[in-house]
């Protein structure tokens, strides 16, 4: 198990997945992104994962959206380490996924495989993963292994072995609870990081209403977490979160009342060897 002992709390703003007209809160615009990344910044989040939308509030992956947002961002909020999605949306071609990359982000999410994803499928073929660990690794951007499956994992671990992936420091996240794939559980959760290499660290991101529950068994459990809008909008049954930062808010109470420091910036930057 990693020897880094303090929390490192990632928010997922926005996503592809939930829309204004289901939450008025959502933020989708660069101006409401880099506001809230900032907000959520202040309550404790170092790592801001990055979905952006169009002028519709539709997912895009245009890399003039991504740039403008990132930009802002870093004016706002100039420690906090932005890491871009590769995900999209389901129905996005590679090409357009990739787009994200232009942005110079510090991070980036690489899938290392094909899920379920509610009644959608969400396509990480083989051929495809090793494009994108191309392109991720020809920019020199760290990789966080998304995991929506157990398989998943494996798959991160094989692109290390071969050396497809390589870094100083290897992050990856469970995604659990995402209808159709992993379940959200104590025993996904332990049989996840048992699988990682030892050095690792291991972040959580439970999904909808296994958000805060996930979060706890992490911080307990010496594992990372993220949280926001894109895998959860409520703060309690049936009362919409108003912002991401009420999200983060919550997991900084647990990890203080469970002794777990939360991680600077510095402090992670240092850990994954960005510059
Ligand atoms: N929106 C999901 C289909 C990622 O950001 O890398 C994929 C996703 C993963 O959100
Ligand atoms: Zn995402």
């Amino acid at each position: 198990m990693s020897d880094f002992k303090k929390l490192i709390i990632t928010a997922a703003i926005c996503g592809a997945e939930v829309m204004k007209e289901q939450d008025p809160y959502l933020p989708t615009t660069p101006e409401e992104l880099s506001d809230e990344a900032k907000r959520c910044f202040d309550a404790g989040a170092r790592i801001v994962h990055l979905h952006v939308r169009d002028e519709k509030g539709n997912p895009t992956q245009d890399a003039e959206i991504f740039k403008k947002t990132v930009a802002m961002i870093r004016k706002k909020a100039p420690e906090l380490i932005v890491q871009v999605s590769t995900g999209g949306a389901t129905w996005m071609k590679p090409e357009e996924r990739l787009q994200s990359l232009e942005s110079n982000p510090d991070m980036a999410t690489l899938s290392t495989g094909t899920s379920n994803f509610g009644s959608d499928i969400f396509m990480n073929t083989k051929d495809m993963i090793l494009k994108f660990a191309e392109k991720i690794t020809e920019k020199n951007i760290m990789p966080e292994f998304e995991c929506f499956e157990a398989g998943h994992v494996s798959f991160a671990n094989w692109l290390v072995k071969k050396g497809y992936i390589n870094r100083k420091h290897y992050h990856y996240d469970f995604v659990i609870g995402v209808p159709g794939a992993m379940e959200a559980s104590l025993e996904t959760i332990c049989h996840m990081k048992n699988m990682i290499p030892d050095e690792a660290t291991w972040c959580v991101a439970g999904i909808g209403r296994h958000e805060l529950n996930m979060a706890a068994i992490a911080i307990a459990a010496g594992g990372h977490v993220r949280v926001g809008m894109e895998d959860n909008i409520y703060i309690s049954k049936g009362v919409l979160a108003k912002s991401n930062a009420e999200l983060v808010e919550r997991v900084v109470a647990i990890a203080k009342n469970l002794n777990r420091e939360i991680a600077t910036a510095e402090e992670i930057k240092e850990l994954f060897g960005l510059s």
